[in-house]
């Protein structure tokens, strides 16, 4: 078929104002969010419905177009826009976006696949119950991306992610059937869990368009605590003390380094540290709670009183109202942005068992700190989970000086990787694998694990067509 038939085709399916074929108007969805990945495609088409997705879904396998999934296009791995040279289309889910069903006395929300997280999380605030779901995109990602991505963020400690949230899906498969498993369900084990084969697949098995969700009671009150302490392995223990201790209220346990906290600082207006002394690291702590804020914080008192007066803490801030705990928040969701204006930042989102995080931030750093004295370690993390954003920062004369980008990129990630990964470790815990972490899959992936996603791949997608070139080396 013509690029032009193809087009008026799948105008016929999504309406004319659902495809956008100009340079300028396609040009904002085939460009990340970092600048770094730049892309093509024929088209970027904009259904309405399940069924205008099933449609297209087919006229595409029909004549051998590729189709790459996209929501809010925050991907940090180059996930969501088509390789360069491409001639498949987008298909964005921006404007299936509704909320579907909310049913506070089942504790379930039903929407649309590209309803963006925020929107969601207030839903179920008017409603007063909980989506826990919670990360610096909030504002753009949707829930079919977080689907895809089987997204994590700062609340997985208490809540887990993405995929422990999901009651049930509706999924178009690369062939254009509809699998319509939208159930609310807490349990059904009727047969294989197939609503796991979609989630984290990043849609290379398939178009999420809708899905049903968990909700919680929402605790009323919560504190959020900013605590220095120079040592890193003080700083673990506490977090693990924490855990202990408040075991029903910990949801969220939050590691910063001060080179990131100064980051932040230089380049997002009207952020500072709040604490003066200065300390290698910071933890960021939420308790939420249905007991009062003051008993919360009279309890984390006692706990990091004597942590302060023995100088293993160095200093302490307890925000009790919304606007002072959002100030703290704003610090950790705006790293990324703060990063992503500093120059290069090479960002490796590992995962290692819990105790050996001061061992990995050891070992890397002295082998990153020997091979490139001139880069700069910045860490930022889900701690409390064992996942790092383990960030080599090079600023922009540094990494313009450098000859070979790529060559390094991936001599910096073999370093970090390698640690990670001998010590039980992943090179990717919750950003997935997009197109830039192909080269690891083949490093790192276990072959047996390896072979059996590729058949999946071939079983539900034999002409390679959903998301080619992304997950699957
Ligand atoms: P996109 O970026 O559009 O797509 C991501 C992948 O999912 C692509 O492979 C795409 O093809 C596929 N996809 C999207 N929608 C669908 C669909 N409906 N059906 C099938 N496939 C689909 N991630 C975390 O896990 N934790 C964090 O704390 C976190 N913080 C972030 C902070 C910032 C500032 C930024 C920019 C990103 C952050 N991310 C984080 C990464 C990103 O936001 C998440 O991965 C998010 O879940 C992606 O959602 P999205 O809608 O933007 O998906
Ligand atoms: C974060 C993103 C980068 O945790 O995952 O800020
Ligand atoms: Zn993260």
């Amino acid at each position: 078929m013509r690029e032009e038939d193809l087009l008026i085709s799948l105008a016929q399916i999504v309406g004319q104002s659902g495809v956008l074929s100009g340079d300028v108007e396609k040009q904002p969805y085939l460009e990340d969010w970092w600048g770094r990945n730049r892309g093509s495609a024929l088209g970027v088409i904009r259904p309405k419905s399940t069924s205008e997705v099933a449609s297209v879904v087919a006229l595409c396998q029909q004549h051998g177009v590729a189709m790459y999934p996209q929501g809010g296009n925050t991907s940090v791995c180059g996930g969501a826009v088509p390789p360069a040279e491409s001639t498949g289309i987008v298909v964005n889910l921006a404007r299936m976006d509704a909320i579907i069903d909310l049913n506070p006395r089942d504790n379930s929300i039903t929407v649309q696949a590209g309803c963006i997280l925020g929107r969601l999380q207030e839903a179920a605030h008017s409603a007063d119950r909980l989506f826990p779901l919670g990360l610096g995109a909030e504002g753009s990602c949707q829930i079919g991306g977080n689907i895809s991505t089987n997204a994590g963020g700062t609340a997985v400690l208490r809540y887990g992610n993405m995929r422990d949230l999901v009651l049930g899906l509706e999924v178009v498969l690369p062939d254009g059937r509809i699998w319509n498993g939208l159930r609310t369900l807490r349990k059904n084990n009727s047969g294989y869990d197939l609503k796991n084969v979609f989630i984290g697949a990043e849609g290379t098995l398939g178009i999420v368009t809708a899905a049903s969700l968990k909700l919680f009671p929402r605790p009323p009150n919560a504190i959020t605590a900013l605590v220095a302490i120079p040592e890193l392995e003080e700083a673990l223990t506490i977090g693990l003390d924490l855990g202990g201790i408040f075991s029903a209220e910990l949801t969220a346990l939050e590691l910063i380094s001060q080179t990131e906290m100064i980051l932040v600082a230089k380049h997002i207006p009207g952020t500072c540290c709040p604490i003066a002394s200065e300390s290698n690291w910071y933890l960021l702590v939420e308790l939420a709670s249905f007991s009062s804020c003051e008993i919360l914080a009279d309890r984390l008192g006692e706990y990091v009183g004597p942590k302060l007066s023995s100088g293993i803490a160095r200093d302490a801030i307890f925000a009790m109202s919304g606007a002072q705990r959002q100030s703290l928040w704003r610090i950790r969701h705006s790293v990324t942005e703060a990063n992503k204006k500093e120059g290069m930042g090479l960002s490796h989102d590992i995962a290692v068992p819990i105790f050996e995080v001061a061992t990995f931030v050891r070992r890397s750093g002295e082998a990153i700190g020997r091979a490139y004295p001139r880069a700069q370690i910045v860490v930022v993390g889900h701690v409390g989970d064992g996942n790092l954003h383990y960030i080599v920062m090079f600023d922009h004369a540094n990494w313009d000086s450098l000859a070979d980008k790529e060559g390094t990129r991936h001599a910096v990630g073999h370093i970090v990787y390698d640690i990670a990964v001998e010590l039980g470790g992943t090179f990717s815990a919750e950003h997935g694998i997009g197109a830039l972490h192909l080269p690891e899959m083949q490093r790192y992936k276990n072959p047996v694990e390896l072979d059996l996603m590729m058949q999946f791949k071939r079983l539900l997608d034999p002409a390679n067509l959903m998301n080619p070139g992304r997950v699957l080396p």
